[in-house]
């Protein structure tokens, strides 16, 4: 244990509402210790994951970080801010609260109580989605194993840190959920989600996006961007489901995503504003022999990370998203907002696919298409994001823009898998599309650029060449705080 007074492994719980208890082995606000068997299951799991997180978790040693924990669940005051020892920091299970009036809104159970126990005829496909929902969360933090080797900053360790945690913490949630309420084959879903990992060719994790590998920071910007914004439309849609417990697990896992994704979007803004600098400064675009990296390659990582982010969709038609919503396990983004009957039966929409070289439209059920209409609302939240970056550059005066590519460049999974579609798009053969690929995705060059670039600075309110400064710092604390004293500074 650390003797720095502004230390504490355990924050105290000062939150208003639903309070998190902090006295337990597991931190929670489902009133663990009133269930022993579940409790007990839980201890065991709890070693294992803090075995992975040791083996896999962030990779630089630090002596504490300033961390974020929430100690409670309702609207003001959820997290506490201190310095923790990353090894010491309380993973643990908090659900929003429960509305005990809540119904199931869409679907053929619409109107009925919502769910407290899971319905045997949707337990293998509810399974299915909370393994697959929490496989993501330990992939992100194998993918960022090393960034904190790189940092541009204090400011940023930090956030990644935070980051880290989190998504651990979302790991924990799912499991939650297994060990509650899907007896010994949740237990061992739970044990195959610390076995399964990023990359690994024997065991890889469920989807695409989750076995690339995160080179850099600039990658990690976009990942937190692009990916992590999956996740909250993918939890937005969970927050709607039947089954109560998943649904106050989501919606208390979204008040962390909302920081996962100003990571992203500030982070490529700062770069942005950097780049913009020197290219100014030295009237070229190519500004890496000056310490940035060029607007062209910031396009091509865009074009990587946002379309392998498109393919955590699924397939635009597929019958597993209809039965999903039809049995209320899985809603639309914002069901509640929607106006419709929320049943959807006999409505349809128009789909894009490839057909005979060139990009047509069909209309399809809508029930067969939600997959599509989740990420139609996904695309049209991440062009506002490049708005707000291309006003980096015109402000700076540079004419350049960034856009987002077509959605079917690079496809993997659904209607444009196997077909190649320029960013811009329009359909080619492969020649074409081989001939194109290198000035539309990351290049092994482009990724050699950047990572030269990638030298650690550990001063505290420094920042790497190619980054500018945030504006403010995080809770209040300014932009030079010492947001992490790492192991290697010894006890000051
Ligand atoms: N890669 O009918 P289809 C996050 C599989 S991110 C590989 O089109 P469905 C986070 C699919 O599993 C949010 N395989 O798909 C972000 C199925 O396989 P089976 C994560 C893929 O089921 C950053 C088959 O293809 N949460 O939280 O309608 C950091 C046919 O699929 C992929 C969720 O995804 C792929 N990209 O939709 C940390 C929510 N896509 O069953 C965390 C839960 C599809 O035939 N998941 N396949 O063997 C779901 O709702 C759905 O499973 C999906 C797929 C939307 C993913
Ligand atoms: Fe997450
Ligand atoms: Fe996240």
């Amino acid at each position: 244990m650390s003797t720095d007074s502004r230390t504490g492994a355990a924050p105290a719980p000062t939150g208003p509402l639903n309070r998190v208890d902090y006295s337990q082995r597991i931190p929670n606000n489902v009133g663990l210790a009133g269930d022993r068997r579940l409790q007990r299951a839980l201890e065991g799991w709890q070693p294992k994951f803090l075995d992975w997180w040791r083996q896999l978790g962030p990779a630089l040693p630090t002596k504490d970080v300033y961390l974020r924990t929430a100690v409670a669940v309702g609207r003001d005051g959820w997290a506490h801010f201190a310095h923790v020892p990353m090894d010491e920091y309380r993973w643990g299970i908090f659900l929003a609260e429960r509305d005990p009036d809540r119904k199931v809104h869409f679907g053929k159970h619409k109107g009925e109580p919502a769910w407290q126990e899971v319905p045997g005829e949707h337990r293998a496909a509810l399974m299915r989605l909370i393994v697959v929902q929490g496989d993501t969360e330990p992939a992100s933090v194998e993918q960022q194993r090393v960034l904190g080797d790189t940092a541009p900053s204090i400011y940023d360790l930090r956030n990644l840190f935070q980051v880290n945690v989190e998504e651990g913490r979302h790991l924990w949630a799912m499991v939650y959920l297994l060990h509650a309420y899907f007896g010994r084959e949740g237990r061992e879903e739970a044990e195959q989600l610390l076995k399964r990992n990023s990359g690994d060719l024997n065991a890889p994790r469920i989807l695409g996006a989750f076995n690339e590998a995160t080179t850099d920071w600039l990658q990690f910007f976009m990942f937190t961007y692009f990916t992590d914004r999956d996740g909250k439309y993918q939890l937005g849609t969970l927050k709607e489901s039947a089954f109560d417990p998943l649904a106050r697990t989501c919606q208390f896992m979204l008040k962390e995503e909302a920081h996962h994704m100003f990571v992203g979007t500030t982070g490529v803004e700062r770069i942005l504003e950097r780049t913009a600098e020197l290219m100014r400064e030295h009237g070229t675009a190519d500004v890496f022999p000056y310490g940035g990296i060029s607007l062209d390659v910031i396009q091509r990582y865009l074009n990587f990370q946002y379309s392998v982010s498109m393919d955590l969709f699924g397939s635009e038609q597929s019958t597993n998203a209809g039965n999903y919503f039809t049995a209320g396990l899985k809603g639309r983004w914002m069901e509640t907002r929607r106006e419709d009957d929320h049943v959807l039966l006999g409505v349809t929409r128009e789909l894009r696919h490839v057909e005979g070289g060139e990009i047509r439209t069909r209309t399809v059920p809508l029930l067969s298409a939600l997959n599509l209409d989740l990420r139609d609302e996904y695309a049209a939240d991440c062009a506002g994001g490049v708005r707000r970056w291309n006003r980096v550059l015109a402000a700076a005066g540079v004419p350049d823009r960034l856009h987002l590519p077509h959605e079917g460049f690079n496809r993997k999974v659904g209607v444009y898998a196997g077909h190649h579609v320029t960013p811009h798009g329009e359909v080619v053969d492969e020649t074409t599309w081989r001939a194109g690929a290198d000035a539309w995705l990351p290049t092994p060059e482009d990724r050699e650029r950047v990572a030269a670039l990638m030298i650690p600075e550990y001063e505290y309110g420094k920042f790497a060449g190619w980054i500018a400064p945030p504006r403010t710092g995080i809770n209040d604390q300014p932009v030079e705080f010492d947001y992490v004293h790492l192991a290697d500074e010894g006890l000051v």
